[in-house]
């Protein structure tokens, strides 16, 4: 397969009338192999903006000197409890996330966290994701530590699996483009025209080659 060719696979159309469809996007490393982590925003065409996602409430542990989950898709205006199951401290850092600075970023997060004690609740504190855009997570006492939260005012932001495949539910049929980030992307990519039909399944490779996790 040629990497720098888009294939795009589009289902077969079916004589059924219908006005949302399934959007089955994989999203292929640099080498070829899925791509994990990534992820993927449809966005119809023609100006049409559909009605942001209600908010939510999420978590990421600081656990093991990990983020759990390390990537995060949250809709603007959702609230994330950062929650230290570590015995030791960590100063959790958001700051807008490299090349996905376009148009407006999110507020940076700065936490305190202290290690857990036994038989006690783990210390946590709330961050409201005010704005769209993507925050890179670290912690001032660890290097290592590495996160994402990726906050969108899309219905159709899906991050992708283990399989580098993300499932996008009742998106309208019809021409759209389709976006996809990952952390570990040096330029975005340009946005992929597609024409959303009943069942659509789209290949995209990326030049992205992603850094391995610490163990
Ligand atoms: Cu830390």
């Amino acid at each position: 397969m040629n990497r720098n060719h888009m294939l795009l696979a589009a289902g077969a159309a079916f004589s059924i009338a219908a006005q949302a469809a399934t959007v089955q996007v994989t999203v292929l490393a640099r080498d070829g192999q899925p791509l994990s982590n990534a992820v993927v925003v449809v966005e119809p065409a023609g100006g049409i903006r559909p009605a942001a996602p209600a908010p939510v409430q999420a978590t990421i542990a600081q656990e093991k000197m990990q983020f759990v989950p390390m990537v995060s898709v949250l809709p603007v205006g959702s609230r994330v409890s950062f929650v230290n199951q570590d015995a030791w401290e960590h100063h959790v850092r958001g700051v807008p996330a490299g090349v996905a600075r376009l148009g407006s970023s999110p507020a940076g997060i700065e936490l305190r966290l202290a290690g857990k004690v036994d038989g006690k609740a783990p210390t946590s504190a709330d961050v409201t994701l005010a704005t769209p855009g993507a925050l890179q997570l670290g912690c001032h006492l660890h290097g290592s530590m590495r996160g994402f939260v990726y906050v969108t005012d899309s219905p159709f932001a899906v991050q992708t699996d283990a399989n580098g495949v993300a499932s996008l539910r009742d998106v309208p049929e019809g021409a759209a483009s389709l976006r996809v980030w990952h952390s570990d992307q040096l330029l975005e990519g340009k946005p992929i025209k597609v024409n959303i039909t009943p069942v659509t399944a789209v290949s995209v490779p990326t030049q992205v080659t992603p850094r391995r996790r610490r163990p």
